[in-house]
């Protein structure tokens, strides 16, 4: 992937993969443009197809037949990586590499269950929401444009609640992750600055991205956040800009000096995350386009995404590829946190 110079991305101020790869552009020391715009408006005007779907953010880069358009952020954060070499947000270590991609898919498919949940499952916070999301398209927008565009927005995002898993039955499923999550991170962040060690990677993007959101946006996380991780409230504002953070290989901290609180998180992850990723694949391998499955004691329903099961080959084909001597390391870390059950082979237990 060849992007332009600068980097050119269309995006909104309260989507969280948006925030997600600013940060990491910021902290990248790559230059970059952001049009706060629809993707399918500024496709139009450069004259290319948009991507499908077009989602937020979408980039723009440079092929042999002129200018095209990608979205999805974990693979474009690792085409930047070849795109400019310095400043890495992929740790060297194998093992630490992994546990890194498993945590920005967690913060990308499941923390975002906690942002997509609160922003619309409680009035004050759809409220907000349906107010300033086409307001942040168009700070004129004339009342009557506003009200009908309030209208819109809102009762769509409320009606792809169910889609995404999130109802009265889940609720306090996700209400207590989420406190679980903000409770470890309190633990860790009183150790150190990022999740592995002194120097941010793909993942602490990831969950700034979502926690922008929840601690930036949103009413009622907001005050759940403050009230649980003073400590994540401070952490998410600075690494809006970390682009004066100066860092050396040293400042990754070895995967067996990790703090236990690093444990406290892989077993959030083991705990929700892994039963619904399984459960979406199997679903997948059937063609339902449903599923249900137990998810911390309730009964989780949503709907099947070919891409979470993508994701799920992703964070597999990663451990597979991992020397065994790495693959051990990160076993003796994940045993008993649940997350091993995504590790297995899947296909075959299916
Ligand atoms: N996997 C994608 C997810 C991006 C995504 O879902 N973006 C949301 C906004 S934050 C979106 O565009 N949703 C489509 C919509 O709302 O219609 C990534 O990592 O970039």
């Amino acid at each position: 992937m060849i992007f332009t110079d600068p980097v050119q991305l269309i995006g909104a101020t309260a989507s969280p993969y948006t925030q997600k790869m600013l940060a990491l552009l910021r902290y990248r020391r790559i230059p970059y443009t952001v049009s706060w715009a629809e993707p399918e408006q500024v496709c139009e005007a450069l004259g290319i197809a948009p991507p499908k779907p077009a989602l937020l953010p979408t980039f723009i880069t440079q092929t042999d037949d002129g200018l095209s358009a990608v979205c999805d952020s974990t693979p474009i954060i690792r085409s930047l990586e070849e795109f400019r070499g310095d400043r890495s947000v992929l740790p060297v270590d194998p093992a630490l590499a992994f546990l890194d991609y498993l945590i920005e898919d967690f913060a990308d498919e499941w923390c975002t269950k906690y942002m997509f949940h609160y922003r619309w499952h409680y009035a004050p916070d759809a409220d907000k929401a349906g107010t300033l999301l086409p307001l942040l398209r168009n700070t004129a927008l004339a009342e009557d444009d506003l009200s009908r565009a309030k209208a819109f927005f809102t009762e769509r995002q409320i009606g792809r609640l169910f889609v995404v898993g999130s109802n009265d039955i889940t609720a306090p499923v996700i209400d207590k992750s989420y406190r679980r999550f903000l409770e470890a991170m309190e633990q860790h962040l009183a150790r150190q600055a990022f999740i592995l060690g002194n120097r941010p990677a793909a993942g602490d993007f990831a969950l700034h991205g979502q926690l922008s959101q929840l601690v930036g946006f949103d009413p009622t996380p907001r005050a759940i956040t403050h009230e649980i991780s003073p400590r994540t409230v401070a952490w998410v504002d600075r690494n809006y800009d970390l682009s004066g953070l100066e860092a050396s290989e040293d400042d990754w901290l070895a995967l067996e000096d990790q703090p236990s609180s690093l444990r406290e998180l892989l077993s959030e992850i083991g705990r929700v995350y892994a039963p619904a990723q399984l459960a979406n694949a199997q679903a997948l391998l059937r063609g339902d386009k449903q599923w249900s499955c137990e998810i911390d004691g309730a009964l989780w329903e949503q709907r099947t995404f070919p891409y979470q099961a993508k994701c799920l080959r992703w964070t597999k084909t990663l451990y597979d590829n991992l020397e065994a001597k790495d693959a051990t390391r990160v076993d003796r870390i994940l045993e008993g946190t649940g997350v091993e059950a995504m590790l297995k082979d899947h296909r075959s237990s299916v």
